[in-house]
């Protein structure tokens, strides 16, 4: 008979307190997307609205292994990534719905989540364009004796552009502390990564920099943890950059437009990949490993509902901006021109 698997290796260095932690911020971001989406559909949510649903082990994974101080800097798809950060799921919710009290004043909405009180930078629509910017705050900190770090989430989609080259080559050259964290998911819009890129193994790109580089599993949250917090000790020692490609999924299509992802992917592929949902796996190890009791599970997801409703009320009770506000926050005041 084989022997036991010990409790303990199921979750190795983790305790109740970040078992619920991590269980905590993967579950408020589903929520919280999943009620996106109602909003969506219901008309209260305009424009774009790209859903993470699928990927939250990455932005959970790798905040729990940063500072306050630390920064994170994201593209579209970064709802995951600000709520990681710790930023206020009402102010959220209140930009994607275009409300004055959204986190920037609701003239941004769902791709330009910004909230300088967690560090966390956007947000940025442009594929790529983010990771030169990661660069600059990474160089920032070297230049005034810092010890943070950033951290750059991007997709697949990003790779063949030189923003993502040029960037390699500034951070290896001279030393910054930036974490570019790859979240392949294998699609960008509806092209896959095999019909983009002429070396798919994304990591191994950071090689030819000469930056440590790896990949990972990144349905699995403690995995990502590890990962990224080599990196992260790296970066913070000695100004080590890194490269982290995560093997990701996102469940559903590329935005609110593209609902299920059904033109270019087959539905036994994305019922392959819901085997692997991060958060039924982490739930089940916790569980398994008896860290966390089922009725620990159903208080976590109680107070995560009452945080979604309270974002969604927030929300809808928040007033639209004021007309006079196009004319702020611009980077020439129009308004007093003759
Ligand atoms: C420079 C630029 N080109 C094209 C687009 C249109 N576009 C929006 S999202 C996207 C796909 C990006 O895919 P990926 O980087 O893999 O991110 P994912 O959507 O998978 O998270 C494209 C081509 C854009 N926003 N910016
Ligand atoms: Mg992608």
């Amino acid at each position: 008979m084989a022997k036991p698997v010990p409790r303990e290796s199921l979750v190795p260095g983790v305790d109740a307190g970040l078992a619920r932690r991590l269980l905590g911020e993967m579950l408020l971001i589903r929520r919280f997307e999943e009620k996106a989406a109602e909003a969506y559909t219901l008309g209260k949510i305009g424009g774009f609205l790209h859903l993470y649903i699928g990927e939250e082990a990455v932005a959970v994974g790798a905040t729990s292994v940063l500072r306050p101080d630390d920064f994170a800097i994201s593209a579209y798809r970064e709802h995951g990534h600000c709520l990681a950060k710790g930023a206020d799921p009402r102010r959220m919710m209140a930009e994607l719905y275009g409300r004055r009290d959204g986190l920037s004043k609701g003239k941004g909405g769902s791709m330009h989540l910004f909230d300088r009180s967690v560090n966390f930078l956007g947000g940025h629509a442009i594929v790529g364009s983010h990771l030169p910017v990661a660069a600059g705050v990474g160089f920032a900190i070297k230049y005034q004796g810092g010890d943070q770090v950033v951290v750059c989430y991007f997709g697949d989609g990003a790779v063949p552009q030189g923003e993502f080259h040029e960037s390699m080559n500034l951070v290896a050259l001279w030393k910054l502390p930036v974490v570019y964290l790859c979240e392949n998911n294998r699609y960008a819009m509806g092209t896959s990564t095999e019909r983009a890129l002429a070396q798919t193994e994304i990591w191994k790109f950071g090689q030819t920099y000469g930056i440590p580089s790896e990949r990972v599993d990144g349905m699995d949250v403690l995995a990502v943890r590890e990962a990224v917090g080599r990196a992260v000790a790296r970066a913070r020692a000695a100004s080590t950059p890194a490269l982290i490609e995560a093997d990701t999924y996102r469940f559903r299509g590329h935005s609110m437009r593209d609902p299920a992802g059904a033109v270019y992917r087959t539905r036994e592929e994305v019922e392959r990949e819901k085997q692997r949902d991060p958060i039924v796996l982490f739930r089940a190890r916790v569980l398994a490993a008896g860290l966390l009791a089922e009725d620990d599970v159903r208080a976590i997801e109680k107070d995560v509902s009452d945080r979604i409703d309270e974002a969604v009320a927030f929300a809808d009770a928040s007033p639209e901006p004021p007309a006079e506000w196009l004319f702020t926050d611009i980077y020439t005041d129009i308004s007093t021109e003759a």
